[in-house]
C-alpha cells in the first residue's frame, strides 16, 4: 500500500499535468517545412502545415539563411513574417475545443525592419458565433542582430464551439516588412475539477510521507 499509493500520485500528478499543458495550436512555431533560406507563400498554397495563408502572402523564414533579416528566432530556427515578398498576407488556423473549457494564447511577435516604421498586424480568435479577441499588435523595435521579439500579453478565452479560429492579418502598409510571429500557442486552463484532482494527489502525498516519517 505505503509503495504503490505514492506511484499512483504521480501517475495521477503526470496525467493532469500534461492535460493542463496540452498546446492545441499546430506547427504555432513555424518549424515546417523546414527551409535553410526562405519559403514565399503565397495565398491558398498549403506549403506551411496546418496554416491557411490569405491575401496576398507571408514568407516562411529561416533566422540564419534568410539573407535579409538578421536576429535569431524567438523559438527554434524559423519563423513568420507575415508581409510576403510580395505581401501583405495572413495566416489562419482552425482547432479543436471543448466548449466551456478555458483556453489561453500566447505568442511572441517582431518587425520586419527592412522596411523602416511601425508593422502592424490584427489578432483574431473567434468562432461561428463569437469574437473572442480582436486587436491590433505593434512593433517597431526590431534592429540588424536583435529582433527584440515581444511576448503578447496571454489572453484568456472560454470556448463556446467544438473549434475556434485563430488568425493574424498584416495592418502594414508596405509589401515587404510586416510583423513577423512565432512561439504561438493555445493552451488549455486547468479546469477546476482538475485542479481538486492536483489538491487531492498533493494531499494524499503529504498524508503518506508524514505517515513514513512517523513509522
Ligand atoms: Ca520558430
Amino acid at each position: 500500500m505505503t509503495r504503490t499509493l505514492p506511484m499512483l500520485i504521480a501517475a495521477l500528478l503526470t496525467i493532469v499535468g500534461s492535460a493542463a499543458q496540452a498546446n492545441v495550436i499546430s506547427n504555432g512555431s513555424f518549424e515546417t517545412p523546414v527551409t535553410s533560406t526562405l519559403i514565399v507563400v503565397g495565398a491558398g498554397d498549403p506549403t506551411i502545415t496546418s496554416w491557411t495563408v490569405g491575401l496576398v502572402g507571408v514568407d516562411l523564414v529561416n533566422a540564419a539563411g534568410n539573407g535579409f533579416v538578421n536576429g535569431a528566432a524567438a523559438d527554434g530556427a524559423q519563423y513568420l513574417d507575415l508581409d510576403g515578398s510580395p505581401g501583405p498576407g495572413s495566416i489562419t488556423q482552425t482547432f479543436a475545443t471543448t466548449p466551456a473549457t478555458q483556453y489561453t494564447l500566447t505568442f511572441d511577435y517582431a518587425n520586419n525592419y527592412t522596411t523602416p516604421g511601425t508593422a502592424q498586424a490584427l489578432v483574431q480568435v473567434a468562432d461561428g458565433a463569437n469574437t473572442y479577441l480582436s486587436d491590433v499588435i505593434s512593433h517597431s523595435t526590431s534592429v540588424s542582430g536583435n529582433l527584440d521579439w515581444t511576448s503578447y500579453p496571454s489572453f484568456t478565452f472560454t470556448a463556446q464551439q467544438a473549434s475556434t479560429t485563430l488568425s493574424f492579418m498584416s495592418m502594414s502598409g508596405g509589401v515587404f516588412g510586416g510583423i513577423m510571429l512565432d512561439k504561438i500557442e493555445v493552451n488549455a486552463v486547468p479546469e477546476p475539477a482538475s485542479m481538486g484532482l492536483m489538491g487531492l494527489a498533493a494531499t494524499c502525498f503529504f498524508v503518506v510521507r508524514r505517515r513514513r516519517l512517523s513509522v
